[in-house]
């Protein structure tokens, strides 16, 4: 008899203590989701453009014209993708702040820039003389 009680209210403490373990995790996942959006704020890019760079000129991908027009809408949220297939490279906008890190042979680099003013401006490589080479094409914004 008196072990049956015992039994039974050690059961019903187990249990409150589960149900307690049980509200702790959701509440650590639960915060722990909430503090990822608020680390990665990131949206959704309006445009993205997937470059691939090599020699002294950019492409883009799947088409072969040289260092092409890049063309979008004033405001948007820009993304390129970098990727160079020989030499050294990067992919700049002075006047957006924009740039990809110098990346070599074989490797990808990922920016976002806000074109955040219409006109016509000038993207380029930074690396050695290339700009002066002819790496460097338009990037017009509407
Ligand atoms: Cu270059």
């Amino acid at each position: 008899m008196y072990f049956k009680t015992d039994e039974k209210s050690n059961h019903l403490t187990f249990k409150r203590f589960s149900s307690l373990f049980t509200l702790v995790v959701l509440g650590l996942l639960l915060a722990s989701c909430s503090s990822d959006d608020e680390v990665e704020p990131e949206d959704e890019p309006d445009v993205v453009f997937n470059l691939t760079a090599e020699g002294r000129e950019f492409y883009i991908e799947g088409d072969d014209e040289e260092n092409p027009d890049l063309v979008v809408t004033e405001g948007d949220l820009v993304q390129v993708n970098l990727q160079v297939t020989g030499g050294t490279h990067d992919w700049v906008v002075d006047e957006f702040d924009a740039a990809t890190e110098q990346i070599g042979e074989g490797h990808r680099n990922t920016i976002e820039f806000v074109a955040g003013q219409s006109g016509v401006f000038e993207y380029y490589c930074s690396v050695g003389s290339h700009r002066e080479d002819g790496m460097y094409g338009n990037l017009i914004v509407e």
